[in-house]
């Protein structure tokens, strides 16, 4: 029987990937960790476009598995820039001494089950083959960017970026018009600065957001030594929690309450800023009429700051608040007060084509010297569907999922023995703090695979009725909630032709519970060989 080289090939450097080599390497196991970039740090190495921080507090946003690296750490304000999480993270694989088993500047581009021996044979670009008895995608949610197929695209004489995939050096937008196209997450954070550095801004809207300011600013020492000496509680605290960090949700219902309790409410959350004023009343995701009320408030906030009544009407959403990632803003509707930046709305008349010199749409040319295109991800299967895997029988993980990606706990395929998936569909991952399930993910995995060397098992495959309960348990949950009734990232809908499934799994704590309950009753759903 042929052995394989390494017992798991990681794919992704970013903060899973890191972590499984540090757990997998402590138990003794060999790894190879291959990553595309040409450093480490997966999303907080790609995007690194004016602005991006992460919307999770920095206390929250950072792992949790050793007390020394959380006592060691400093972070400097209430949510870290891109720069800040990026040092951190080389930080954390400078310490754990993570860096000789990565190969950088490593597309992996094809996985093969070998059914005979069971082991993976993972391929790279340049076409170097290795072995492995298990192989783990750490390829993150949001890694695979979203460029649309806009006519003319090619033909434009300026430069062009994607929020997603910056460039190393600073592009200088001094003197220039530019042009950003998107108004989700990446775009409300760079927009403020862009317009600040650009002679005019064109923003291309098609669906305005919902954004909640971050009122971000230096931590308050007292906070932090509270916290690093109390850190247990409060991971503990947020382990307890449906979505994994401290967003305290108020139990009451927004539909029980007079407009006067809702607005007290509601200027108590907004005042604190951020994802907690999702949290102002229990019903705001379920209930569409108490959804109303947090949506007219945002409305009106937007109104109270945006001087131009059509532009804020522009900017006014009409959607279901929080059913796509609500955004956490500093500056962003400001931003439309000011003399060098457009507003337009590209969903009354859609982008026709770039052109040599600019955008057209509705009969106009916008010209521009640089277009910057916020158009988001092939979210959560994009980077898994780039790559070749083929299971048992040859069968390809493109042909498995093409009605929708069917798995296991969000970690395990069926007919994909020995691979596991991190923070994929089916996990809670971008509806709850990534760092926790991320965690979580790796040391289920971990501790399965060490079950399997003491129990001398070298195989372990997902059930597919285990499967099909799981993405029916999944939907079900999200059919509860008012999730599945926009076009949001969450279902695929921001792709053409991606089948709409429901991909998050909501509620962290049940989750958790899940998997606890599937190995203490022995990895059911699972067949172990
Ligand atoms: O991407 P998005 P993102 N013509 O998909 C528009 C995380 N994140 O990169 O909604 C015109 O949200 C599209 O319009 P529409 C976070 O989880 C976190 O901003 O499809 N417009 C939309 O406005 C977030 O949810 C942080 O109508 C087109 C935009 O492009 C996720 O990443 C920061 C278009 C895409 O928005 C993705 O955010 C940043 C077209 N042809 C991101 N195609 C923080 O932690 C697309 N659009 C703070």
């Amino acid at each position: 029987m042929t052995q394989p080289d390494f017992d798991a090939v990681v794919v992704g450097a970013g903060f899973a990937g890191l972590y499984l080599l540090h757990q997998l390497r402590s138990r003794g196991f060999s790894v190879r960790v291959y990553e595309a970039g040409s450093d480490i740090g997966g999303t907080w190495f790609w995007n690194r476009y004016p602005g991006a921080r992460c919307d999770v507090e920095s206390l929250e946003y950072s792992y949790q598995f050793s007390d020394a690296l959380q006592q060691e750490w400093d972070w400097s304000e209430k949510y870290a820039t891109q720069g800040e999480i990026l040092s951190y993270v080389n930080h954390v694989a400078e310490r754990f001494d993570l860096r000789r088993d990565i190969q950088l500047n490593t597309h992996v581009e094809q996985a093969i089950f070998n059914e005979d021996d069971d082991y993976w044979q993972v391929s790279t670009k340049d076409g170097d083959t290795v072995t492995a008895r298990f192989c783990i995608m750490a390829t993150g949610c949001l890694s695979s960017t979203n460029v649309p197929d806009i006519k003319g695209l090619e033909i434009f004489k300026g430069a062009t970026f994607h929020t997603g995939n910056w460039p190393h050096v600073e592009p200088d937008f001094e003197g220039k018009t530019v042009g950003i196209i998107g108004t989700g997450s990446s775009a409300i954070q760079s927009i403020p600065l862009v317009a600040e550095a650009a002679r005019h801004l064109h923003v291309f809207q098609r669906t305005p957001s919902y954004a909640i300011p971050a009122y971000n600013g230096p931590y308050d020492p007292a906070y932090v030594k509270d916290r690093k000496e109390n850190y247990a509680t409060y991971r503990e605290r947020a382990k307890n929690s449906r979505s994994g960090f401290l967003l305290s949700i108020n139990e009451e219902n927004a539909t029980d309450c007079n407009a006067e309790e809702q607005q007290r409410v509601y200027d108590e959350r907004w005042r604190r800023g951020g994802l907690t004023f999702l949290g102002a009343f229990n019903d705001l995701l379920t209930d569409k009429q108490a959804n109303d009320t947090a949506a007219d408030y945002v409305r009106a906030k937007i109104s109270d700051v945006v001087d131009d009544p059509e532009k804020a009407r522009l900017l006014s959403p009409d959607t279901v608040i929080g059913c796509k990632r609500v955004c956490v803003d500093t500056n962003y509707y400001q931003t439309y007060n000011r003399d060098n930046v457009t507003l337009h709305d590209v969903k009354t008349d859609p982008i026709e084509e770039i052109t040599e010199r600019g955008i057209r749409y509705g009969n106009r040319e916008i010209e521009l010297d640089e277009i910057i295109f916020a158009t988001g991800f092939d979210a959560m299967t994009g980077a898994l569907l780039k790559m070749d895997i083929r299971g048992r029988g040859g069968i390809s993980l493109r042909e498995k999922w093409r009605e929708g990606p069917k798995n296991y706990l969000g970690l395990a395929i069926a007919g994909f023995p020995n691979m596991f998936i991190v923070t994929g569909p089916g996990s809670p991952s971008v509806l709850a703090n990534m760092m926790p399930a991320i965690e979580h993910h790796v040391e289920w995995i971990a501790d399965c695979i060490d079950h399997l060397r003491t129990m001398k098992q070298r195989c372990i495959e997902a059930q597919p009725d285990a499967e099909e309960n799981w993405v029916r348990q999944t939907n079900e949950i999200a059919d509860r909630t008012l999730f599945p009734t926009c076009n949001s990232w969450y279902l695929g809908a921001n792709i053409p032709g991606k089948p709409r499934v429901f991909m998050p799994y909501l509620g962290f704590q049940r989750y958790l519970e899940e998997c606890e309950q599937v190995v203490a009753d022995g990895y059911a759903g699972f067949t172990l060989a």
